[in-house]
């Protein structure tokens, strides 16, 4: 596939090689949203956002959208076309016939929403009733690549509906407390039931001719098949990581870096027996280094893990939160070029530098990894 800047491609099939065009999201007009079943079992149970909703405070969007801006300048220094998502109100709130809440979520990150496999972009279903609508904000990007590239497939997974079907009751509590959490995650009874396919983007990696996608709150069984069954020239591998007390997106969990090169989350551990299509590849799973904080920063839903959230940019050149010196430190000696890059005071917003992007184009083709 060759790439030049004045023509839009959409091509990207693995998390690696050579990046080339990507979209940026923005902190505009970014909402807690009000309580609802499946976000609350996310947040942690100690956190500042309990029991408060609406619009954040307006020094903390300004400051997210100057790095995420810093960050887009930088990137299009090194040569990369970026994109940005147009905003759409988020102090609407999500109506349907199923549901209502009060408020939306965001244009971050676009990693949760978008998926990129191939000549694809794939809307998922998401699985938060405030993030139903969030593909919108991507709607005016996705029209112009339709228009630009004759080859682009925009693709939407079915909408689910949403009811309290979807969820089970069990976690509508703050009071669960994380060893029971833990026995859950290990017995993979999540958040969410299999009453209909349901699916974040973040939650798949892409490897090729291989997806690895992980079960957990944001994803359930019947989304996995989904993805099966829409992807039939792809394996797909379902995974878990019972480590994790609140798991929801795959990216601060298991990192790919270059062919045969994994990082994987000390406290999340890849189950042995789900490890073979690495082992019998050569694949290295190494533990990733510790993050440089001890708590996530105010208002923020994710953990401190997202220290291994990381951009490739080629299978030689990382991105990094300029404050995570482990991480940096550990990609050196994996033999990494590290560009440092500053959004801890974003990560608030939905994420790190990998959830806070989403694939255009990638240099490369679809390749077999694991014959
Ligand atoms: O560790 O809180 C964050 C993943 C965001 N996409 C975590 C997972």
């Amino acid at each position: 596939m060759s790439w030049s800047p004045e023509k839009t491609v959409v091509n990207s099939w693995n998390e690696w090689d050579p990046l080339k065009h990507v979209i940026v999201g923005r902190a505009d007009d970014c909402h807690i949203p009000p309580e609802e079943p499946a976000l609350d079992a996310k947040v942690p149970e100690d956190s500042d956002m309990r029991g408060q909703w609406g619009r954040r405070p307006q020094e903390t969007i300004d400051r997210a959208n100057e790095l995420l801006d810093n960050f887009a300048a930088m990137l299009k220094k090194r040569g990369i076309r970026v994109d940005r998502p147009t905003c759409i109100d988020h102090s609407l709130p999500a109506t349907t016939p199923d549901f209502h809440t009060d408020s939306q979520f965001g244009c971050m990150p676009p990693r949760d929403v978008l998926l990129t496999v191939g000549h694809e972009m794939l809307e998922a279903t998401m699985s938060y009733r405030c993030r139903w609508f969030e593909y919108l904000n991507y709607r005016p990007l996705m029209q112009q690549y339709w228009e630009e590239d004759p080859n682009f497939r925009h693709e939407a997974a079915p909408k689910p509906r949403l009811t309290d079907a979807d969820y089970h009751p069990d976690y509508l509590s703050d009071k669960i407390g994380v060893e029971k959490r833990l026995k859950w995650a290990a017995e993979k009874f999540f958040v969410t039931t299999e009453e209909e396919p349901l699916f974040d983007a973040a939650d798949v990696l892409r490897f090729g001719r291989d997806l690895v996608v992980q079960h957990g709150f944001t994803t359930n069984m019947k989304g996995i098949e989904w993805l099966r069954r829409h992807f039939p020239d792809h394996r797909v591998h379902t995974v878990n990581f019972p480590g994790d007390p609140y798991p929801i997106h795959i990216d601060a969990t298991f990192t790919p870096l270059r062919p045969g090169l994994i990082l994987n989350n000390p406290q999340r551990r890849l189950p042995d027996d789900q490890r073979r299509m690495f082992n019998d590849n050569g694949w290295e799973i190494v533990d990733a280094a510790q993050p440089a904080h001890n708590a996530p920063p105010p208002l923020c839903y994710s953990s401190t893990w997202l220290s291994m959230n990381v951009l490739v940019l080629d299978p030689k050149t990382v991105c990094v939160e300029a404050s995570e010196v482990y991480q940096m430190e550990q990609m050196d000696k994996l033999g990494m070029e590290v560009v440092p890059v500053e959004l801890r005071d974003a990560y608030a917003f939905g994420g790190g530098l990998h959830c806070c992007t989403a694939d255009v184009f990638r240099e490369g083709n679809c390749e077999d990894y694991f014959p």
